[in-house]
């Protein structure tokens, strides 16, 4: 009975309530959810746990635990941090409901149906490493090292890549960050300026903020939209180039809603201008650049005239576009862009951005791109060995690249062109450990292939997810709020005068539960079981991670007493480096049979009646490793399809229509999604959030919901200097209730 309750018990469970409340989170209470297992155990006082680093995304920002007895009850931002400070995005927060999320993988599993279709039986983890060992093994052994294959993404991942990369001796890692994702970026940048250029750009003092394809505000790394924010609230003006009117379109100055795959054309009409006006920096073109004349000549054709045509834009915008760059220069932050892997044919893109960096001078000034200098830590990890040959796929028979600005690692289509065929060699054994490459490399069906036809499958993963689905063996990991893995180092030089560094290494904040294992184990003891004993470089994931910080000088109990961060006086990172050059002409990359100055390529046009499929971010989920999180679900459950207003009266669709894809190979999305019309969206594309639309019914709640944009992107492309992927060069239709709709080009 509701009311029949004393007045001691309900004064009781009042005050409990009352602490529970701002610990919990709202959301918890207000969606009567707690998908937390168990009850706290041990004492119900409140306390603070230091040494926390955020992993829903990679920008890993510092975090306090708040505990209850044996439980993680709240997520915070670390007070000390001079990075992200106290604050956390939604999903930092959400953190909590991926450590207690029942449907984690507890225990190591064997699949006893099939690939694809799993049968999972609980095994113990001598079973689980004992198959896993001599498994690996018998595909060493059968086929040399190069007969195994990896797809590693995350922090935990390095250890057991280093092992497979130096020790065994595979070429053959694909990294998601690098082969689709910013990978064409580092190389272009470091084949202008000799750096990566990570993204450092000092927009706190820019007088121009100019992102080209990239949306803060739906990408979110807590610091630099922190940076981002700081800039615009100094009076920075914005320049934004995207088709779509992005978050970050609805704060600019100029919003060039570019025809997709024309940026290059873009750029180079820009620094055409720029040139033949006399706007751009000579005095700094004169000291550090190289092959400029080639540049120039390279770069003439491209009146404004010519781009506006090309980008579908008025020339008077790109002029208004240039002249404020020019104005304003050298304090400008050109954005080098984060995820690149757009049309294969972005090295080029990339190049030109770093390009008009230089042409306004805008390398290591105040608002320009500022790299910052970190303190030094150690990189513990597995030595090299001598190996037979590198049988390295990216060689040809005449050893020649043949992507000669591919980044670390081995690009993806090379490797699964390899599998396929078995030539030069056959690829017969796979580790899957923190990607998701069923949804995160272009080209689905052909990835599943790719894992059907090896002797074997292992995959470490913290959920089930639609990767894990063509497992043989599947171990679950300890999540980032549970262990111990990474040293991490950051400057905070653009927010302040002051300029200091940082060192934090990620602590767990609670014990693991259930079975599962970190990296160190799981990878030494696979190691052990092949053979590799001796070779083993730490026996316990603190001893690397001391050993990492005492380079440093530091340890994790100086760490944690320091409250989980070390601040140390930072140096001047305006300062430009001795031997600094741009290459706006780079002989080398003509040398290797590419355009040596920046050149526009031409993407693909659609059929007539399909438009071009774009994707990007949305705040409240990363890719598709969020998607069965219950708050953040709950936040955006699925990820609907925005569609041209126009358009959209001419197809009789309207807001909230359920609609599905059919793309120019006939592949049809498996699940459907809901239209959203508007004119922020250029009428010859459509729109959607990545990473939606899960097939693995072991994710209760984020299983089938919305679309999956990777299953629609099934004509593969590849940037023939870096070997990334390009993914969005595929065509989309509608369909409402069995039938096609076609996308009117003309509105
Ligand atoms: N179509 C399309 N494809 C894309 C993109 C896109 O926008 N559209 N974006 C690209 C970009 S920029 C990137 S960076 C990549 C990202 O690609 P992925 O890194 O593959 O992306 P996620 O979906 O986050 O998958 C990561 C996997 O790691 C698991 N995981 C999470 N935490 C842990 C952990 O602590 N340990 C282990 N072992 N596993 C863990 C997750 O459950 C998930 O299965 O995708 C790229 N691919
Ligand atoms: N909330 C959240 N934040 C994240 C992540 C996340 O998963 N969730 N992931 C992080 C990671 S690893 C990465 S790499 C970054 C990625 O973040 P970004 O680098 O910003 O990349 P996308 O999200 O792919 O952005 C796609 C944008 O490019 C536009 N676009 C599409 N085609 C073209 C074109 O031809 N030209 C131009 N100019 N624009 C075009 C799209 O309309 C969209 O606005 O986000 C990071 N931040
Ligand atoms: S940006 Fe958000 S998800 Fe990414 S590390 Fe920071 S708090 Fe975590
Ligand atoms: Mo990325």
């Amino acid at each position: 009975m509701a009311f029949n309750i004393t007045r001691r018990k309900f004064l009781q469970s009042a005050s409990l309530a009352a602490v529970a409340l701002p610990l919990s989170g709202a959301l918890a209470s207000e969606s009567g959810i707690t998908r937390s297992p168990l009850e706290p155990k041990g004492s119900l006082q409140d306390e603070t746990v230091v040494g926390g680093v955020c992993e829903m995304c990679f920008w890993r920002c510092q975090l306090v635990g708040k505990t209850r007895g044996d439980r993680l009850v709240k997520l915070e931002g670390n007070p000390k941090s001079i990075d992200n400070g106290s604050a956390i995005c939604a999903r930092g927060n959400a953190g909590i409901q991926l450590l207690y999320d029942p449907d984690r993988l507890k225990y190591p599993l064997k699949n006893v149906g099939e690939r694809g279709k799993p049968k999972w039986k609980r095994i113990s983890w001598e079973e689980a490493l004992d198959e896993c060992g001599s498994k690996l093994k018998a595909v060493q052994d059968k086929y040399g090292p190069q007969g195994l294959c990896m797809f590693p993404h995350g922090s935990t991942a390095k250890y057991p890549m280093h092992f497979m990369e130096r020790t065994l001796g595979t070429h053959n890692v694909s990294e998601a960050s690098f082969f689709q994702c910013r990978g064409i970026r580092d190389m272009a940048y470091m084949a202008t300026m000799g750096m990566p250029p990570g993204e450092f750009v000092d927009m706190p003092n820019a007088k121009v903020i100019f992102l080209l394809g990239g949306h803060f505000g739906e990408n979110i790394h807590v610091s630099h939209i922190k940076q981002y924010i700081q800039g615009l609230q100094n009076g920075a003006k914005l320049i934004v180039v995207d088709p779509r009117y992005s978050a970050s379109a609805a704060k600019s100055d100029i919003w060039v809603k570019i025809k997709p795959g024309t940026d290059t054309a873009f750029l180079l009409a820009i620094m055409n201008y720029l040139v033949s006006k006399n706007k751009y920096d000579a005095e700094f073109v004169e000291e550090y650049g190289q092959g400029f004349d080639e540049f120039k000549e390279g770069i003439k054709d491209w009146s404004l005239e010519k781009a506006a045509k090309e980008c579908d834009i008025p020339a008077a915008q790109i002029k208004e576009v240039a002249d404020m760059l020019a104005a304003n220069a050298p304090n400008v932050s050109i954005h080098p862009g984060r995820h690149v892997s757009w049309y294969g044919n972005d090295f080029q893109r990339q190049r030109s951005l770093a390009c008009l960096t230089g042409l306004l001078g805008a390398y290591f000034v105040k608002g320009g791109w500022v790299p910052g200098k970190e303190p030094k830590v150690g990189k513990t990890s597995w030595a090299k060995k001598e190996h037979d040959g590198e049988h390295n796929l990216n060689l040809n028979a005449d050893e020649e690249s043949i992507y000669p600005y591919s980044p670390p690692g081995t690009p993806t289509e090379l490797i699964r062109d390899a599998a396929l065929t078995g030539k030069p060699y056959p690829i017969k054994g796979c580790v899957i450990w923190g990607q998701n490459p069923i949804q995160t490399i272009p080209g689905q069906e052909k990835m599943k292939e790719v894992l059907q036809q090896m002797d074997f499958v292992m995959c470490v993963d913290v959920m089930p997810t639609d990767a894990t689905m063509w497992a043989d063996i599947l171990l679950p990991e300890v999540s980032y709020l549970e262990r111990h893995d990474l040293v991490k180092t950051g400057t905070q030089w653009n927010f302040a005068d002051k300029h200091q560094q940082y060192i934090t290494a990620r602590m767990p904040l609670v014990a693991p539960m259930f079975e599962r294992k970190d990296q160190v184990y799981i990878t030494n003891e696979i190691a052990r079981r092949m053979g590799y004993e001796k070779d083993i470089p730490v026996q316990t994931v603190e001893e690397l991670v001391e050993k990492d910080l005492s380079v440093a000088n530091l340890t994790l109990a100086q760490l944690k007493q320091e409250g989980g961060i070390h601040l140390r006086e930072g140096k001047d990172p305006y300062q430009m480096p001795e031997d600094f050059e741009i290459l706006f002409f780079n002989e080398d990359i003509a040398d290797a049979g590419f355009p040596g100055v920046p050149t526009y390529i031409p993407v693909e046009q659609g059929p007539a009646g399909y438009a071009r499929l774009l994707y990007g971010r949305v705040p409240v989920h990363t890719f598709n490793r969020t998607q069965n999180n219950i708050w953040l679900n709950k936040a955006m459950p699925d990820n609907p399809v925005w569609l041209n207003d126009q358009a959209a009266a001419k197809m009789g669709l309207k807001d909230g229509d359920v609609v599905g894809f059919i793309n120019q190979d006939g592949i049809k999305s498996r699940t459907t999604t809901v239209v959203k019309t508007t004119p922020g969206i250029r009428a010859d594309s459509v729109y959607m959030a990545h990473g939606y639309g899960s097939a693995n019914p072991l994710m209760s709640v984020g299983v089938d919901a919305g679309v999956d944009d990777t299953s629609l992107i099934t004509k593969i492309t590849v940037d023939p200097e870096t070997g990334a992927h390009g993914m969005r060069n595929n065509f989309v239709k509608l369909t409402r209730d069995g039938k096609i709709i076609d996308i009117p080009a003309a509105v």
